[in-house]
Parts: structure tokens; C-alpha cells; sequence
């Protein structure tokens, strides 16, 4: 027998999700009540009972027993069915696109994404909608209201459910059906994608490498890439998930994709490299000897998508969040169709997919997606390329420089100071924000100012008004800073400075992008009196 308990809580404080979803320490998660907390009081605002979800995660450490946690209180709140990935496993993509396929009420994942796993490190909690998309900020804040005064959860008292094999269990009266994590999304690639001109690509010699970093994307890639497109043994490195990352800092980036950015900067590099994040939406491409910044990795896949099966009938839009370069714009102009400027946050995408007026959308943070699911989606990003590489038949390097000839060069970085304590960080935006008024028109390292502000977007959807979105600068030579405040660390604060500068061309395409932005990084420093407010000089990590 089964039986429901109604467990007496009290709110923990903190429970405010971030830029996407709730991110604590481990520990914190494990502690008493927390994950029961918050899964309660989004089923206080969601619904229940009667309703289907889905459920997984990255795999990191505490992802099983969180995921039997959650089951009992699914079970205990009256869900009909819940579909899990086996070993409660899914691909934030994945995840994204079971929800839609089986048209369910929405579905939780458990990550915290790129960042570490472990007993000491990161965890996380989200709930998607049942469009496959993050919950919106209407969603999360009434969730956290609901966790400021939440007195009691439901539990259903039964013994683990088997999640290791395939198949149907049943937990009370609630339904688990335990699903292969990878099939359904291998055949949503396998869609939209040339695979007989990709598996040609393969047999002919060409060559890649993989990385997973440890993490979730592990058996996705093995699946797709060896076993399906032939891809030589070893392309995928690093494919087996472990609960700790192996160790690894699961972000996809150069400065953490260390060993991949070496090997295609060798003389032995591959044709094509590529990395994705802890839990499978993030993606760095690379070329022999060249790197691809996301912004431009953005701009590519918009200029060349109608080369893929999936987008042969051309893009309705292309999105992007405000502090990514507006490379994009400028393909989205040359394509004559619309272009969207949102603020940072995927679930901020979601209304311009579902209204059909962005098809292919992406962020300066390692973020590719289309309308294929509601998530952005590493692998997806790196088949696209992959399916341009192959129709093209020119390289990484090649089709960057055609790129640039044609629509000049957005150089673009982020520089990331992390850990800095919350209160400095604080000051450091009051004084910025009370400054912005007086900064048009004053010149910086020979950079005329025009404009200043704190970004706010208004959803062309929905009309929803969203405030203080990031603090930018705009110069009279196209030039950008934005500061923001990361939302998705679990540690003091982050401050993200992002760098733009144009070259229209023909010269000045080819330099290297610290040194093309050094003007604009002098500027940003001295602007917000960085080194004054934080003690920090120089940034913990350059993309
Ligand atoms: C999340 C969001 C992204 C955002 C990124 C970084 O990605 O879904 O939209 O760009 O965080 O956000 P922040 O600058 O606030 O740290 P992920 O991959 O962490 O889920």
C-alpha cells in the first residue's frame, strides 16, 4: 500500500529562480525541505492533478534521488503520468521536445547546466511549459511567492521507482513510463537534417572531434555522430556522463574547452570541433585554427540554415538577446525579414517561436536553437553546421572570411568577473545607472557617445514589460558595452561585460578580437570604474 503525507514546511528564503530556474549549491538542495519546497510550490502554480509531465536531468550528483523525490510528490499531488528519460536522464533539448511531442502539461528539469556537478558543487530545478519552453517570469515569480509562504508539501511513501530500464511502472495511482533518452530526439535530427550528405561528409575522410565535456550530451552525440552518420571512433571524446563532470567545468568555452581549442589549434586539428555544455542547449564550433564566437556562429547558421532539409523554405525571423552582436541583424536585414532584440534569458525567445515570427534564435552565452523545440540545443547547432559544411565544401576558416566580405565584422567579446561580493557589485550598477544620463555626447578614447540606457523590452506577443535588462552604451562608430549582472551563479555576483566594435571592411577583418576591441575595453573599465568598485583589474574569463 501507498499512502499520501502532508508534511508540515516553512519558506526557506532564496527560492527565486534566476535567469533560468533555481541554481544553488548541492548541499543546499539536499537540505531538509528545500527541493520539496520549491517542487511544491510549483505545483501550487502550475497544477497537478490529472496532468502529464516529463522529467530529467544532466545526470549530475543528486539528479537520481532528486528525480524519485519528485516522482513521489507528482504521484502525491495527483499527476496521471509522468514520462522520464531512463536513469532520469535528458538533454535540456530533449527534455524540451518530449514535452512537445507528447503534448504534455510542461516538465521539469533537473541542472544548473554549465555549471560544475558534485556534492559540493551545483544543482538545479525548472519547470518548462507545456509549449516545451522555460517558464516565463510571470511563472517564476508567482512560484516564488508561493515558496515565501508554503506550509506543507505531499509525499507518497513508496519505494523507488525502477528508472534503469525502459518500460511502464506505476507509483500509486500515477504512471511513470520510462523512455530511451536518446531516440525521439535522434529522430527529430534526423528530420531536419541532411543525413546521406552528412554520413558522405564522414566517409570521405572527414574529420571531427566531439567534446561532451563529461556531461549530458554524451550518448546523444555517440549516437548521432559515430553510430548513425558514421563519424570516425574516438570523434566523440569525453561522452559519458558522470555525476561530477569527471571533474570537469562543463561550459563550452575557450577558456574551459581547453584541451578541444588546443587540438584545433594544432597542426594534427580536425576538420571541425565542437563542444557542448553540462546539460546539452549550450555549443562552441570551432575550425582548424580559427574559433567561431557565438555571435557570429548565430550569423552563419541565419545566412546559410536554408542549405539544412528543415529550413529550405527560409527563416520567418531571427532572435537574438540584446547583449549578442548584431552580426545577426545584419543577415536578418540582408534577408529582408525580421529581427528581434530580447533580454537575456532563453524562456524570453518563447513567444516569438510560438507566434512563427523568429525561427532561429541565439545569445552571445553559447546559445543556438530554432522552432524544432522550445530550448536552445547544442547539437542541433553543431548538425546545422555540420549539414553547411557539407553542401558548401569549403572550411570553418573560409566561410567566416566570405562572411565578414559580406557583411563586415562584428568583433565581439565578454569579459567576466567572477565571485565579486554582491554588495560592491551592487554599488557598481547604482553609480553606472546614475550615471547614464550625463554620458551622451562625452568622449572616450577618442569614442563619442550617443547613447546610454537600461535596457527594457516590451514582448511583441504578449506586451509583458520586463525592466532592467542590462546598461548599454552605444558610440557614434557602432561600438557597444553592456554590463550586466549574471542570473544564473550561485556565488556572489557575476559582472559580465559585453564588447562590440564593427568593421565595415574591406580592411580590418582579420585581426585578433581583443585587440580590435582594446578601445572599447579601456572605455568599459574606465566608464564603470570597474577596478575602483571590485578591486578587479582583469576578468576571470574571456569569450
Ligand atoms: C541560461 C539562459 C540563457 C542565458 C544564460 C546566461 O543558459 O537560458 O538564456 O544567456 O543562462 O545567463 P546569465 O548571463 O544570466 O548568467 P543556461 O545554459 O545556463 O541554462
Amino acid at each position: 500500500m501507498t499512502q499520501i503525507t502532508t508534511v508540515t514546511t516553512a519558506p526557506i528564503a532564496g527560492q527565486k529562480p534566476g535567469t533560468s530556474g533555481l541554481r544553488k549549491k548541492t548541499p543546499v538542495f539536499m537540505g531538509r525541505h528545500y527541493l520539496e519546497n520549491f517542487i511544491q510550490a510549483t505545483f501550487d502554480v502550475v497544477g497537478c492533478a490529472g496532468k502529464t509531465f516529463v522529467l530529467g536531468g544532466d545526470g549530475r550528483y543528486f539528479n537520481d534521488r532528486a528525480a524519485q523525490v519528485i516522482l513521489r510528490m507528482a504521484a502525491a499531488n495527483g499527476a496521471a503520468r509522468v514520462i522520464v528519460g531512463q536513469g532520469a536522464i535528458l538533454s535540456t533539448p530533449a527534455a524540451s521536445h518530449l514535452i512537445r511531442l507528447n503534448g504534455t502539461d510542461g516538465g521539469i528539469i533537473m541542472s544548473a547546466s554549465h555549471n560544475p556537478g558534485g556534492p559540493e558543487e551545483d544543482f538545479g530545478v525548472k519547470f518548462n511549459m507545456p509549449n516545451g519552453g522555460p517558464a516565463p517570469e510571470g511563472v517564476t515569480e508567482a512560484i516564488y511567492q508561493r515558496t515565501t509562504v508554503i506550509t506543507e508539501y505531499k509525499v507518497l511513501e513508496a519505494q523507488d521507482v525502477d528508472l534503469g530500464s525502459v518500460g511502464r511502472h506505476q507509483l500509486g495511482a500515477m504512471v511513470v513510463d520510462v523512455v530511451d533518452p536518446v531516440a525521439d530526439y535522434a529522430a527529430l535530427m534526423e528530420s531536419l537534417f541532411d543525413f546521406p550528405a552528412l554520413k558522405a561528409i564522414f566517409a570521405g575522410g572527414f574529420r571531427m572531434r566531439m567534446d561532451s565535456m563529461c556531461a549530458v550530451t554524451g550518448p546523444y552525440a555517440m549516437e548521432i555522430l559515430e553510430n548513425r552518420l558514421g563519424a570516425a571512433k574516438g570523434t566523440c571524446v569525453n561522452a559519458t556522463p558522470l555525476p561530477d563532470f569527471g571533474g570537469m567545468h562543463p561550459d563550452p568555452n575557450p577558456t574551459w574547452a581547453e584541451a578541444l581549442m588546443d587540438e584545433m589549434f594544432s597542426a594534427a586539428a580536425p576538420d571541425f570541433g565542437a563542444a557542448s555544455d553540462g546539460d546539452g542547449d549550450r555549443n562552441m564550433v570551432v575550425g582548424r585554427g580559427i574559433y567561431v564566437s557565438p555571435s557570429d556562429s548565430l550569423a552563419v547558421l541565419a545566412a546559410n540554415a536554408h542549405l539544412a532539409p528543415g529550413y529550405k523554405a527560409g527563416l520567418k525571423g531571427v532572435a537574438r538577446s540584446m547583449p549578442t552582436s548584431a552580426a545577426a541583424d545584419r543577415v536578418a536585414d540582408a534577408l529582408g525579414i525580421g529581427k528581434y532584440e530580447t533580454p537575456t534569458g532563453w524562456k524570453f525567445f518563447g513567444n516569438l517561436l510560438d507566434a512563427g515570427r523568429a525561427t532561429i534564435c541565439g545569445e552571445e552565452s553559447f546559445g543556438t536553437g530554432s522552432d524544432h523545440v522550445r530550448e536552445k540545443d547544442g547539437l542541433w547547432a553543431i548538425l546545422l553546421w555540420l549539414n553547411i559544411l557539407a553542401v558548401r565544401k569549403q572550411s570553418v576558416a573560409e566561410i567566416l572570411q566570405d562572411h565578414w566580405a559580406k557583411y563586415g565584422r562584428n568583433y565581439y567579446s565578454r569579459h567576466d568577473f567572477e565571485a565579486i561580493e554582491t554588495a560592491k557589485a551592487d554599488a557598481m550598477f547604482a553609480a553606472l545607472r546614475g550615471s547614464l544620463a550625463n554620458l551622451p555626447g562625452r568622449v572616450v578614447e577618442g569614442m563619442t557617445i550617443t547613447a546610454a540606457d537600461d535596457f527594457a523590452y516590451t514582448d511583441p506577443v504578449d506586451g509583458s514589460v520586463s525592466m532592467k535588462q542590462g546598461v548599454r552604451v552605444m558610440f557614434a562608430d557602432g561600438s557597444r558595452i553592456v554590463y550586466r549582472l549574471s542570473g544564473t551563479g550561485t556565488e556572489g555576483a557575476t559582472l559580465r561585460v559585453y564588447l562590440e566594435r564593427y568593421a565595415a571592411g574591406p580592411d580590418g577583418l582579420d585581426l585578433d578580437a581583443q585587440k580590435a576591441l582594446a578601445p572599447v575595453i579601456r572605455a568599459a573599465h574606465a566608464l564603470a570604474g570597474i577596478a575602483a568598485h571590485t578591486g578587479r583589474s582583469a576578468p576571470d574569463v574571456v569569450t
